[in-house]
């Protein structure tokens, strides 16, 4: 009952959705660990503090008025695929659609930072959320940090903008950190604090959790960069209760999306038999030739009557493959395993 509280709370996108190279706002997935906190524009500020020469607190008419950035940038929960690992861990019970694409607008954080004036011993900026809630035993507010080398780099937005609308409500409004490339968690939503610390941040989301662990004593490794996935739009029409597939046979074209947060994905590859062999998808461009948004993939496909199991696999820039079987951890966290399509060609 738990994990289906979650689950009903927390949606992924529907695969379908995959044809859209930006989603719709209506049908990204949406991670909320606590409540939508409720907020009053006219007196939020987002205050920047800790070690700095001056502190700053900005309302959103002052972020707004500052340079402006667009940037389409695909979100993946860190969890996604976490329910198909065995045992699964008991949390939000991703299968394999827990990604979106977004244009996400607001103003670099760069140049607020150095407005601020940054002291020589800040090595972390401390990320705060509105939202407060109870995990691991701990009362916290959600937060989340970055070293300062990470925070400083060009492509990190205070954004309050979502495909050119101001934020939803259960996307952040009014601001949301964006750090184009990380798994979902980094992208701290409700956001009115940004804080200069000296020592590295041990708050429950960032020490407490978000590590891959490969078992309980393990003290693991922190989470951070998306690993390349791949995910294909299922052909044909689905059964309501098993979501197998049914299609007629004939020319068919697969298609799909592909990312990876720790190079450009640089090669999709399409198997009709469950990963025995593979052939070559087409790739197209990334919305706006953004390097943080999925790319678009095809593949025609002759399909003749018999029972398929479709796959696909992403291999970035970095030399990174997805395998056909992740390797299993305490949080069920980064499993990028090839999806399995199972369709009925008659
Ligand atoms: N303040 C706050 N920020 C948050 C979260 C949250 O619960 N509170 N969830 C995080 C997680 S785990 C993910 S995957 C993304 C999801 O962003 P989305 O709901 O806009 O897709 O938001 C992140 N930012
Ligand atoms: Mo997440």
């Amino acid at each position: 009952m738990e994990e289906l509280q979650l689950a009903a709370r927390n949606h992924a996108m529907p695969l379908e959705a995959l044809r859209y190279p930006i989603t719709p706002a209506g049908l990204h997935y949406l991670l909320i660990h606590f409540d939508i906190p409720a907020v009053e524009v006219a007196s939020w500020r987002l205050a920047v503090d800790g070690l700095v020469e001056r502190p700053l607190a900005l309302s959103l008419e002052e972020l707004q008025a500052r340079p402006k950035v667009t940037l389409p940038v695909t979100l993946e929960c860190a969890g996604n695929g976490r329910a198909l690992l065995a045992p699964r861990a008991i949390s939000q019970p991703w299968l394999n659609e827990a990604v979106g694409t977004a244009e996400w607008t607001g103003t670099p954080l760069a140049p607020i930072l150095r407005e601020a004036g940054i002291h020589s011993d800040a090595i972390e900026v401390v990320f705060t959320g509105i939202d407060r809630g109870i995990q691991g035993g701990e009362a916290q507010d959600y937060q989340r940090s970055l070293t300062l080398d990470d925070a400083l780099r060009d492509e990190v937005l205070l954004a309050y903008a979502m495909n050119g609308a101001p934020l939803l409500p259960q996307h952040g409004y009014p601001l949301r950190l964006i750090v184009p490339g990380w798994y979902g968690m980094t992208h701290v939503k409700w956001l009115r604090g940004i804080t200069l610390i000296a020592e590295p941040f041990q708050g429950y989301q960032q020490a407490g959790t978000y590590l891959f662990k490969t078992s309980e004593d393990d003290p693991g490794v922190p989470v951070t960069r998306m690993a390349p996935r791949s995910l294909m739009e299922p052909p044909g029409i689905p059964d309501f209760m098993s979501r197998s597939r049914v299609l007629a046979a004939g020319p068919c074209t697969l298609s799909g999306q592909a990312w990876s947060g720790q190079g450009i994905v640089e090669r999709v590859e399409i198997s009709t038999d469950g990963g025995r062999t593979w052939q070559d998808a087409t790739l197209g461009e990334s919305p706006s030739s953004s390097p943080y948004a999925w790319r678009p993939w095809t593949l025609d496909w002759q399909a003749t009557p018999g029972e398929y199991d479709l796959c696909s696999r992403a291999t970035d820039s970095a030399g990174n493959t997805q395998p056909l079987d992740a390797p299993w951890n305490v949080g069920g966290f980064m499993n990028n395993a090839v999806q399995h399509v199972a369709v009925t060609v008659s």
